[in-house]
Order: structure tokens, then sequence, then C-alpha cells
């Protein structure tokens, strides 16, 4: 069944479903949990989250866009604080689908001078699959960055591997060096990069290798990893001071304003996240 209902004070789209359950905050567009039958949550929310709708909401799968990180203001661009509206769902015996869209407006305008149409669709079953369609319905062209920023749960970061991220990255604690690195990520300390030449498909090995999420990204040219560590995470809103335990972040992500579209054009990015068994 899908219902949409107030969580938290925000508006919500409610699945439940014998595949799986989740929520899908309409601002922001945002994931909030995603719960496949028998299994634990995939998807991590911080406890300390707050559903202010002015500011994006601590874990799920923030939607970055139309640019990645600090590149402009706000960060991470503006459709995480953007009111999404659902299109449509469907329902079958393999899960359920959700479209949303968002669409330029005055105040985005303001902040981005482009006219757009993004679908974002979210496929929820055994799997989860989430596309983000961006199409130009201006009279010129224009580029883009942004990102799936999906945040997972993880038993404890100290035993968490992740592999097939790829060597390559610009490690944004080094000022943006340049690494090579190799085809295993631990984590000791802060870790905030972005991976440039990803395999298709990341595995999170969670818990000695208890469970294993596999992460397949498409239409994205890099791979951000990220785990605040203790520091950054008692001073960055929305969020515990020990949460950083419990979460990592795998982002299928457009670096740079890596995608151009000419009038008409559309490009899709996706990840398709699923508990290996
Ligand atoms: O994707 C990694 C990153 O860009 C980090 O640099 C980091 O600070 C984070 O995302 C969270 O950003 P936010 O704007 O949500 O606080």
């Amino acid at each position: 069944a899908v219902t949409i209902c107030k969580f938290q004070g925000v508006k919500i789209v409610r699945v439940i479903h014998d595949t799986a359950e989740a929520g899908i905050s309409l601002h922001g567009g945002h994931l909030i949990w995603f719960k496949p039958a028998g299994e634990q949550d995939v998807i991590w929310l911080s406890e300390k989250a707050e559903f202010d709708t002015t500011k994006a909401i601590r874990g799920g799968i923030p939607v970055c866009w139309p640019w990645f990180g600090k590149a402009a203001t706000p960060s991470h661009g503006f459709a995480r604080n953007s009111q999404w509206t659902l299109k449509e769902h469907r329902e079958n015996s393999n899960g359920v689908i959700i479209s949303l869209m968002l669409e330029d407006s005055e105040s985005t305008r303001e902040m981005w001078p482009h006219k757009f149409k993004n679908e974002l669709i979210f496929e929820i079953g055994t799997e989860l699959k989430v596309h983000l369609t961006s199409t130009n319905v201006d009279d010129h062209s224009w580029s883009y960055g942004g990102a799936l920023h999906t945040y997972f749960t993880v038993a404890d970061i100290n035993t968490v591997e992740i592999t097939d991220m790829g060597k390559e990255y610009i490690d944004s604690t080094q000022g943006d060096k340049a690494v090579q690195g190799g085809n295993t990520l631990v984590f000791t300390q802060e870790v905030d990069r972005v991976y440039t030449s990803p395999q298709d498909i990341i595995t999170i090995n969670d818990k000695n290798n208890t469970r294993q999420i596999s992460v397949k990204n498409q239409g994205h040219n890099a791979a951000v990893i990220w785990n605040p560590w203790q520091d950054l995470s008692i001073s960055m809103s929305g969020m515990a001071d020990n949460s950083f335990e419990t979460m990592v972040c795998v982002e299928s992500t457009i670096y740079g304003q890596g995608i151009e579209l000419a009038p008409g054009q559309s490009h899709t990015l996706s990840t398709l996240i699923s508990v290996k068994k």
C-alpha cells in the first residue's frame, strides 16, 4: 500500500509491501528509510535528523542537484531543500514504483538560471533502485552535477571494508590532492574522497562480512565515499556525536559540471542498492 502521511512534521510517501517498506519525504524528494522484508534497515537516518523544511535531512538519500558540494550556494544544490510533487505510484507483486517531480520556479531560477524538469523514480522491492532523470526544457544548453548521496547503515564503521570503488581518488581531506589508492578501503579517520574510476558495482562489507550491500551506479562519473569521523560529527548539524560509527556514504556522483544537456536532452543518474545473500 502507498499512503501519504506526516512524519516528524513533513509530508511523506509511505510504502508497505510484501517485499519491502520505505518512506520518502516530499521535502527534498528524500528517501528516509528502506527495509527489505526480513532485513535490517539498509539506509541510515540520523537519530538527530531535523525535519525543518529549510534544511536538508541528515541521512537517507539526499538528492544533490544541480551541483555537487560547495561549488555554489546552497551546498549540494537546491533539490534536497525543495518541495517535490508526487506524480504517480504503481504497485505489482515485485514492489512499488513511486515517481516524483521537480521543475524550475522563480526561486530556483534565482539560484540557477535555467529551466529544467527532474523526475525521480524509486523502485522499491527486494532491491532499491533510484533514478534521477534531468531534462533540459530551456532554449539553451546547460551543464550540471550532483549526487544520490546515500547514507548506509553499518553495524560498526571500524569493521567495514569497501571494495571496487576504483583506485584513483581526489582527497577532500588533503586539499583535493589526487591519490592512487588500493582496491579496499577501511576506516580509521575521516574519509571524504571522490573516486574517479569506480567499478560497476561497489561492495560494502559490513560486520566482518556478515552483511554485504552492493551499490551499482549508472550515469555517474565518480563515486564519493564519506565518513565524517568524530570531530566533524560533533560539529555537524543533525548529527549525534558518535553517529559516524554506524553510517557510511557511498554516492552515485556527477562530479564537476559533468553532464551537458542541449535543449530537449535528458540524462539519468541511478543507484541500485541490494543486500547480497
Ligand atoms: O559527499 C561528501 C560531502 O560533500 C562531505 O564533504 C560532507 O561534508 C558531506 O557531503 C555532507 O554535506 P552536508 O552539506 O550535507 O553537510
